[in-house]
């Protein structure tokens, strides 16, 4: 109505998988190809364990402190909502988001621990901003064997990462969610260029959209 266009918003794509399927390579990768092509776009973690919250993460995955299932998952979701100010600041101003792991890590990781269902994994993250594209790079636990050893952090061993692939499988059916299985068994270029593609459309279909919430 008169007024200057406003800058159309950037999308937020995430990148989800289990360990080793080469998530972090692969967000680094596809910042660089958008700025490359003129897009404006940052990368981003969760956990983000530069803040306070993310301290508390850091210290339980490295095993230096003990904290309750419950109360450890609150702090996965509080440390993704501590960021939402400043997500939705960059997505405004036209920025692209390229974030490695999401609430459904979240959701995947806790609800293998006995005793916890999806449903309540999933409540303390209701109401996040949505992603406009979510791609689960796919790697057999095989295949992720032969990568090398698993690291000395929580939840790295090879029983755990089968039982969170099986999670992600689960909400990987959840509709309302934009997923992209990639196969993440490729060389590196191959997975990139499956990324970029993917990327392109979905940032495209995002200028014309409201950004969602979980
Ligand atoms: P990295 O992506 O390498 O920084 O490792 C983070 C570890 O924490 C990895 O094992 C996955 C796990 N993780 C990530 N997000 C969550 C979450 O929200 N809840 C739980 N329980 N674990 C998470």
């Amino acid at each position: 109505s008169g007024g200057a266009m406003a800058a159309k918003r950037g999308a937020l794509i995430v990148l989800e998988g289990v360990d080793k399927a080469g998530k972090t390579t692969q967000c680094n990768k596809l910042v660089q190809a958008l700025q490359q092509s003129g897009r404006p776009a940052e990368m981003m973690r969760f956990p983000d364990r530069t803040t306070t919250i993310g301290q508390l993460i850091s210290s339980y995955l490295e095993k230096r402190t003990e904290l309750e299932d419950h109360a450890v998952h609150l702090l996965f979701s509080a440390n993704r909502w501590e960021l939402v100010p400043s997500m939705k600041r960059k997505l405004e101003q036209g920025i692209t988001l390229v974030v490695d792991r999401y609430a459904f890590s979240g959701v995947a990781f806790t609800s293998v621990k006995p005793g916890f269902c999806l449903d309540w994994c999933m409540k303390p993250d209701v109401g996040l901003p949505k992603p406009d594209l979510v791609m689960f790079l796919q790697l057999s636990s095989a295949e992720a064997a032969r990568r090398g050893h698993f690291g000395e952090e929580r939840y790295e061993t090879s029983d755990f990462q089968k039982a969170v692939q099986q999670k992600f499988e689960q909400l990987m059916k959840d509709e309302s969610v934009n997923w992209q299985v990639i196969d993440a068994s490729q060389d590196v270029e191959s997975v990139h260029l499956d990324i970029v593609g993917h990327s392109h459309g979905a940032i495209r279909l995002a200028q014309d959209v409201p950004l969602g919430e979980l």
